[in-house]
This record gives structure tokens, C-alpha cells and sequence, in this order.
């Protein structure tokens, strides 16, 4: 399979992320891509490419320019304002606040468009960011172009931004930036199937309204897994998308077994969708030995879980997302896409 990677995927490396209450370093790190690159090229998977530059015209098409100019500028901000630690948000606009009116101050507008204080922003991360967004539309393109399916081996992650917010280690939406362009591309309908841990509270938000970008998603139930305030059976869509979003919440400690079911009524409904694209947000936080997360998936059903997807047969994107076991992120990744493969 193709892979497309920018080295300038590494060039966001937060120093510090709050954990249970400490300043820990950086789960999302560059380590992680080095992993998954070591890993394609000791089984030989296939051509590794560097992305080709789209401009900012795929990404607006996603997010909003206020946000764009924001993650554009925040580092010059921040640092104009005399910091040199990692840019943090420390306050979020509850309800019953003021919080659609953009304040002109840098924390306040950091606070406005961060999620959480988990997502460091750092001065190569407009780099890093964008690099991932160009690796995903380059996959997208290829696919486009006729290959069975082609892996965007990128970070930072992208599913949980959603069009004027980020977080979760993510910035800008990869995986929803491919879906759209596949849609330019003249794919009628794209599925997008999340099988990070993470609920993809970003993907979900951009596509909610919309008939043309299915959506679904397996992950920790929000009632007790981040990100906590969606991703409930119940979100089915609204307007147009309605019926077009599927959210499939598992307990902690998950396993095969109850995954696997949930991944078969995922597929069995991509299936009734006809979907001229499949995207995947390939997350392998799902790892039993994953540093954040609670379910207990082991290395050896990687490879069933894409060979499930390429029974599909439908030209397939993979856009990596979490996964945080370090060590084994190279061989799982690249697990699904051997087992795609067959
Ligand atoms: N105590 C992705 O996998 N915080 N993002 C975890 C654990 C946020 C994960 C804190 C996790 C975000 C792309
Ligand atoms: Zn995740």
C-alpha cells in the first residue's frame, strides 16, 4: 500500500499535557510516527511518499477562517505576549456565557477555540498541522486516481477538531479535509468510519447536517471516556444527515468479542450506504497496552479488523489517528493495512 509522510508532520512537539491533575510530557509526540514508519519499511508495505501542497482551500472548505487565522497565528501571539512555554487555554466559556463572541486578548482567544488543556500548541504546529492535512488530501488523491486504498501516516491527529475548535491532541480535521475533498473529487457519498478509542466529536460536528458524508463511530462510551460530551447512541444526525450518523459506545474493557460485533453492524451499514469512498481514522488506542485508554484489543486482531475492511471493497483512505503505545503503534498500524491488503 502507499503511504504518504512529511517530516514536517514532526515538527509540533508539545513539552507538556495535563494528566490526573500533573503536567506529563506529551502523549501525541513524534516518537509515534517514527514507529509507524520503521514498521512500514521493516515489512516492506509498499512506495512511501512526501504529500503534495493543496494551499488552504481544502482546509477552509472544512474549518472556519477565524479558526484558521487563529491556529495561524497563535504561536506569533503568544510569544509576542512574552511566553515561551508551550500555549495553554485555562479557562472555557460554560452556559449562559458570552462564549460565540471572540475575545481580542490571546488567552481569551485561545480559551475560545481550545477544547481542553491537553493540546499544547507550539511553534511548528501551523506546520505540523497543515503537513497532516496534505498527507491525508495526497492519500485522498490517489485514491481518487485509482488505487485500492493508500495511508496517510500522519500527525498531529485531526478527529477531534471540529470547524472552529480544537483539541485532543488535534488541530485540523485529516480525516474530515479527505472526505470533503473526496466529495470535490466527485465521490457522490464518503463513509467515514472512526475506529479510534476516542469518540470523534470533531468529524461528528462537521458532517451532522449533511447526507453526503456518513459517519460512524466505535469508541469508550462518553459517560465516562473522553471526550465526555458527545458521542451517545442517540446522535443520529439532524436535517438532511439524519440517519447518517452512527455512534456505537462500548463499556471500558472492551474486548474482541464485543468489538467485533459492533465493528460488523458498522460495516453492514457502510455496506447499505454504498459509498463510492471509505474514510478510516485509524486510531490504535484501542491497544491493550494503550497508556490512556480501557479496551483490550491484543496486536493479532489488527489484522482482522482490515481484512473485515477490505472485504468491502470500496477505495479506502486511512488517516492515522491516536495510538500511544509507542512501542507497538508501527506494528499495529500497520497490521490493519496488511490485513486490508490480504
Ligand atoms: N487521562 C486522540 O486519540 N486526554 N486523542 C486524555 C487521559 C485526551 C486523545 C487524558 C485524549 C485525546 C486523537
Ligand atoms: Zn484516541
Amino acid at each position: 500500500m502507499l503511504t504518504v509522510y512529511s517530516e514536517d508532520c514532526r515538527a509540533h512537539h508539545g513539552r507538556a499535557e495535563l494528566n490526573e491533575g500533573q503536567l506529563v510530557p506529551c502523549f501525541e509526540n513524534p516518537s509515534r510516527t517514527d514507529m509507524v514508519l520503521e514498521r512500514l519499511r521493516a515489512v516492506d508495505l509498499g512506495e512511501i511518499i512526501a504529500p503534495r501542497d493543496f494551499g488552504e482551500a481544502p482546509i477552509r472548505a472544512v474549518h472556519d477562517d477565524g479558526f484558521v487565522d487563529f491556529l495561524k497565528t497563535c504561536w506569533a501571539d503568544w510569544t509576542a505576549a512574552g511566553r515561551d512555554w508551550d500555549a495553554i487555554p485555562f479557562t472555557f466559556g460554560k452556559r449562559g456565557m458570552r462564549n460565540d463572541r471572540v475575545p481580542t486578548d490571546i488567552d481569551g482567544r485561545i480559551s475560545y477555540y481550545g477544547m481542553d488543556a491537553g493540546t499544547p500548541i507550539t511553534a511548528g504546529t501551523w506546520t505540523a498541522a497543515t503537513a497532516a492535512a496534505n498527507c491525508a488530501l495526497t492519500a485522498t488523491e490517489q485514491v481518487a486516481g485509482g488505487l485500492r486504498g493508500a495511508f496517510a501516516a500522519c500527525r498531529p491527529p485531526g478527529h477531534h477538531a471540529a470547524a472552529d475548535y480544537y483539541g485532543g491532541y488535534c488541530f485540523l480535521n485529516n480525516a474530515a479535509i479527505a472526505a470533503q475533498a473526496a466529495r470535490a473529487n466527485g465521490a457522490q457519498r464518503v463513509s467515514l468510519l472512526d475506529i479510534d478509542y476516542h469518540h470523534g466529536n470533531g468529524t461528528q460536528t462537521i458532517f451532522y447536517d449533511r447526507a453526503d458524508v456518513q459517519f460512524l463511530s466505535l469508541h469508550a462510551d462518553p459517560t465516562v471516556e473522553y471526550p465526555y460530551f458527545l458521542g451517545h447512541a442517540d446522535e443520529t444526525g439532524t436535517g438532511e444527515g439524519e440517519g447518517f450518523n452512527h455512534n456505537f459506545p462500548l463499556p471500558w474493557g472492551t474486548d474482541w468479542t464485543a468489538y467485533e460485533a459492533a465493528l460488523s453492524e458498522a460495516l453492514r451499514r457502510i455496506r447499505g450506504y454504498r459509498p463510492d469512498v471509505l474514510v478510516v481514522s485509524l486510531g490504535l488506542d484501542t491497544f491493550e497496552q494503550d497508556p490512556i485508554s480501557k479496551f483490550k484489543l491484543a496486536s493479532d486482531r489488527y489484522p482482522v479488523v482490515g481484512e473485515m475492511l477490505g472485504k468491502l471493497k470500496i477505495p479506502t483512505v486511512f488517516v492515522l489517528e491516536g495510538g500511544y503505545a509507542v512501542e507497538a503503534l508501527g506494528v499495529n498500524a500497520v497490521g490493519v493495512l496488511q490485513g486490508f491488503e490480504g
